[in-house]
């Protein structure tokens, strides 16, 4: 067997793209393995014959941004294999900001593995300073302030992304796609409103590889609405919450849940002032349903 591998930049029914030295070709399945075909995702990497134009199988994935699948417990759909970063796009305003779907995003980053930063997108809609509930995340991860029609930002953003495979995820219209374009204008990947019925016209509606740099790859995905499930994840909530964390040593109980339970530090940490109190809900409202 000819021994060559490549990246999965694109899955399509019953065939996939790969590229491998600049090259991109169509594979079908072709492995030896019983049964039906692997589910691949973008991002993955693969042993292929080229004579044969067939993937010979699947090699073990670094990461995976993954969710469970509602309808099959127990079992993961990876939307992104082998990213370095996860990009959270949220917008100040238009859609609203949204801390639950910032956090359930870093949450599904940390269990695959992969490093989670924040871009805040549209602050030419804010009227005044940042809102402090979003300046707080800096506290957290990085945090980046950025505008695609304006540009700003852009130049902080950029080294964020160097050398390494990024996916940009977010709900649908805070701006992933303009973003990619303000980063490489000669894209001009499709933006625009979703409608009312959720099939913007003018949006992104498969995840696209995107080679922004030799050596940096961006992954742009279509809205996710929710990332919600991502399998093991909830081991790691105190990761995306270091400040409740911060205070559960003093619980009473150490599977404290910070809901009801007597002698919680958490609760009475919130009630003097010494945490968000929206930070707490929001840290129940994830562990509740991760
Ligand atoms: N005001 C403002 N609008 C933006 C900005 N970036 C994107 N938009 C608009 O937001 C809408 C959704 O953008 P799009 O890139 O398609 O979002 P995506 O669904 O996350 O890929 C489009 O109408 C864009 O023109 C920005 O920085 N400021
Ligand atoms: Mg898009
Ligand atoms: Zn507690």
């Amino acid at each position: 067997m000819s021994g060559a591998t490549g990246s999965v930049i694109a899955v399509h029914r019953g065939e996939c793209e790969v590229v491998r030295d600049g090259e991109v070709l169509a594979l079908r399945w072709g492995g030896r393995r019983a049964g039906p075909a692997p589910e691949l995702a973008i991002g993955d990497e693969v042993a292929f014959d080229p004579a044969r134009r067939v993937v010979l199988d699947v090699l073990p994935r670094r990461t995976r941004l993954a969710r469970l699948r509602p309808r099959f417990p127990g079992r993961e759909h990876v939307l992104v294999a082998n990213a370095d970063r996860l990009v959270i796009v949220a917008s100040v305003d238009d859609p609203p900001f949204r801390p639950g779907a910032v956090d359930r995003f870093m949450l599904a980053a940390f269990a695959g593995g992969l490093e989670p930063i924040l871009a805040v997108n549209k602050v030419d809609l804010l009227e005044g300073g940042p809102p402090p509930e979003i300046a707080a995340y800096a506290e957290v991860l990085p945090l980046h302030w950025v505008c695609a029609t304006r540009g700003d930002g852009l130049e902080a953003l950029r080294p964020a992304l160097r050398g390494a495979r990024s996916v940009l995820a977010g709900h649908s219209g805070v701006g992933k796609s303009s973003l990619v374009n303000a980063l490489r204008p000669e894209l001009r990947l499709a933006t625009g409103r979703v409608t009312r019925h959720g099939r913007g016209r003018h949006t992104t509606a498969r995840s696209e590889w995107i080679q922004l740099e030799p050596g940096s790859v961006v992954i742009d995905t279509p809205g996710v609405r929710s990332i919600a499930g991502a399998p093991g994840a909830i081991a790691l909530i105190d990761r995306v919450y270091p400040d409740v964390a911060r205070h559960a040593a003093g619980c009473r109980f150490s599977d404290c849940a910070h809901a009801a339970e007597p002698g919680c530090a958490v609760r009475a940490a919130a009630e003097a002032g010494e945490l968000s109190p929206a930070r707490l809900r929001a840290f129940r409202r994830l562990a509740a349903d991760p």
